[in-house]
């Protein structure tokens, strides 16, 4: 029954529902942008993209939930007289939780769907891509040019053209994951797997490990670049063709 107490009430949920949300969206953009690297590649791009709009989208529902948790609170809090009151019945009010529950069942499939689809992105593959070999061990990279004989501890990329990882390593399981690109994947002993992406802007890139791979893992870094196909050729051919 809407009596006088109940309208007040909910229009306090509704408004801390509302003050809540706007909270979260501004949070789910402003934080990744302040915390996140630099994102490089078009897997990158991706991956934030998708992070911050389930995150924005997860702000309602979220909100919703806290909303009615300090509404509930609030209401059914004892001061000390009497019976305590009974919290206002949400659950009775037919166009609230309808409301809840299409936004939510819209959001979820939304989600699902984006999902899917960015899912399918990131497993597509141009016909042309650079291939670079990755080894890991104990505990350092090695990066190596099928084709030349060039091998390096720096990772260096052409802009605009997408690149083959294949990773392995030589003793124990490593991560190989190349922080600004948004991609990892293990470097296990014997086995070959591989990871693509496209590079699409300029500058410096960290590669990391980032499975515990013994004393020194946390050191186990590397330097890289992004540069121009003209500068790519260029410190392809200034290399030292070694073994
Ligand atoms: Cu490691």
């Amino acid at each position: 029954m809407a009596t006088s107490s109940t309208k007040r009430s909910l229009t306090r949920f509704y408004w801390a529902w509302g003050i809540l949300t706007v909270v979260g969206v501004v949070l789910s953009i402003w934080l990744p942008h302040r915390y996140v690297p630099r994102m490089m590649s078009n897997d990158g791009n991706l991956s934030l993209t998708t992070m911050i709009l389930f995150s924005v989208l997860a702000a309602p529902v979220a909100s919703g939930v806290y909303a009615a948790a300090l509404h509930i609170m609030h209401a059914d809090r004892y001061r000390g007289e009497g019976v305590p009151p009974a919290a206002e019945p949400i659950r009775e009010n037919t166009k609230l939780l309808v409301t809840w529950l299409t936004v939510s069942a819209v959001l979820t499939v939304f989600v699902l769907v984006w999902g899917l689809g960015a899912l399918a992105a990131e497993n597509s593959t141009s016909g042309n891509p650079l291939v670079v070999d990755v080894t890991g061990q104990q505990w350092v990279w090695t990066f190596a040019y099928p084709g030349t004989h060039v091998v390096s501890n720096e990772l260096y990329v052409p802009d605009n053209r997408e690149v083959e990882f294949r990773v392995t390593s030589l003793d124990v399981t490593h991560g190989f994951w190349v922080v600004n690109f948004g991609v990892q994947v293990d470097a296990n002993p014997g086995v070959i797997t591989t990871i693509h992406t496209t590079p699409d802007k300029l500058g410096t890139i960290e590669v990391r490990c980032e499975q515990f791979c013994g004393l020194n893992h946390a050191f186990m870094d590397a330097i890289g670049h992004v540069v121009t196909p003209s500068q790519f050729s260029a410190w392809l051919s200034s290399q030292p063709q070694g073994a």
